[in-house]
């Protein structure tokens, strides 16, 4: 189990454990009222572990979610070591949620930047249980909290040439040791097309389990999109830009003929080194636990098929 404290203050800073729990209520009690928004003016906010206050959200899966401790000690976050466990090894500690701020710009008609409680505060918080499935051919079930990317989109306005989305994580050395090595071209993107971004179940998320977003999970803000392979979830995003041209991702770059664009679950198109027909649940590893079939869009067909009605999804993998 991790400790969760403040990412923002040294270790020789902690607070006591009792002072600290005190604190949490605090944080509980002052969500419960609603002051999330002048709490997080006032001074450095959400500290690792701070709840949300959500209410639920549609499209959740029945399924029962993978354990907290699964979901935050095996993550994908190469911007701090590409083993499972050094996300969450790393990032506690060395990435600093607060202050932060995401610049949105591009083909729109209201561009500008946002400072991370404003953009929290755009719609209400809703609690979404979704699949996710990683490329890496194993599964997980996240109670994410967020809210629709097309509340989003509605306020900032895009003009008519706006076609594309894509997604720019933080890239900063001192805070992710993982930029000095050179398996991926950093900064991170991704990119989505403005109709799969305007999906109602594309979630800026900015929190799971009901607490504000782990680091190692994003923090403190990242997008989650069920449908498609877990890597076009980007992490920690710092810029989000509305293009006219499709836009290149960071996977793309470095193997193309292993990832392309739209990479929507589909157990039909092998990836050249994984299988997608079946995979493993996070949480259920075990000599008689069997692989399940991987679903055609994780699950999801019946909400975005339509999306691709007509496209060769084995030439637009
Ligand atoms: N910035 C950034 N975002 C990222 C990644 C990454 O390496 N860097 N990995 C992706 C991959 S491959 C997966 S499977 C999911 C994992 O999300 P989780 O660790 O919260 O389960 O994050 C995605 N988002
Ligand atoms: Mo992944």
């Amino acid at each position: 189990m991790l400790i969760r404290r403040p990412s923002n203050i040294r270790p020789s800073e902690i607070t006591p454990p009792h002072v600290w729990h005190r604190r949490r209520e605090f944080v509980q009690a002052a969500l419960a009222a609603g002051l999330v928004g002048a709490m997080a003016r006032g001074r450095a906010a959400a500290p690792a572990g701070t709840k949300l206050a959500t209410r639920p959200g549609s499209y959740s899966t029945m399924e029962k979610p993978t354990p907290f401790e699964q979901v935050t000690n095996y993550c994908n976050f190469y911007e701090f070591g590409t083993d499972k466990e050094d996300p969450s090894r790393t990032a506690p500690n060395s990435l600093h949620p607060r202050p932060w701020k995401v610049a949105i710009e591009g083909e729109i008609r209201k561009p500008g930047t946002f400072d991370i409680d404003d953009l929290m505060q755009l719609a209400p918080l809703e609690e979404r249980v979704y699949r996710l499935r990683c490329v890496e051919a194993w599964s997980a079930v996240v109670p994410w909290v967020g809210f629709s990317f097309a509340e989003l989109i509605k306020k900032i306005e895009p003009t008519g040439n706006a076609k594309f989305v894509e997604f720019t994580t933080l890239a900063d050395r001192k805070q992710m040791p993982g930029l000095s090595s050179g398996v991926l071209d950093w900064p991170y993107t991704e990119g989505l097309r403005l109709d799969e971004a305007m999906h109602p179940l594309t979630l800026l998320t900015f929190g799971l389990y009901g607490e504000v977003l782990p680091n190692q999970n994003g923090a403190p803000v990242r997008v989650v999109i069920p449908w498609k392979y877990g890597f076009k979830s980007a992490k920690s995003l710092v810029k989000i830009r509305f293009t006219d041209k499709q836009p290149l991702n960071s996977w793309q770059k470095a193997a193309p003929q292993e990832y392309g664009f739209y990479s929507n679950v589909n157990p039909t198109v092998d990836h050249p080194r994984w299988s997608q027909a079946t995979e493993r649940r996070l949480g259920e590893d075990g000599l008689f636990n069997k692989r399940r079939p991987t679903q055609m869009f994780n699950g999801y067909a019946e909400q975005v098929a339509q999306l691709y009605a007509g496209m060769d999804l084995k030439k637009f993998y």
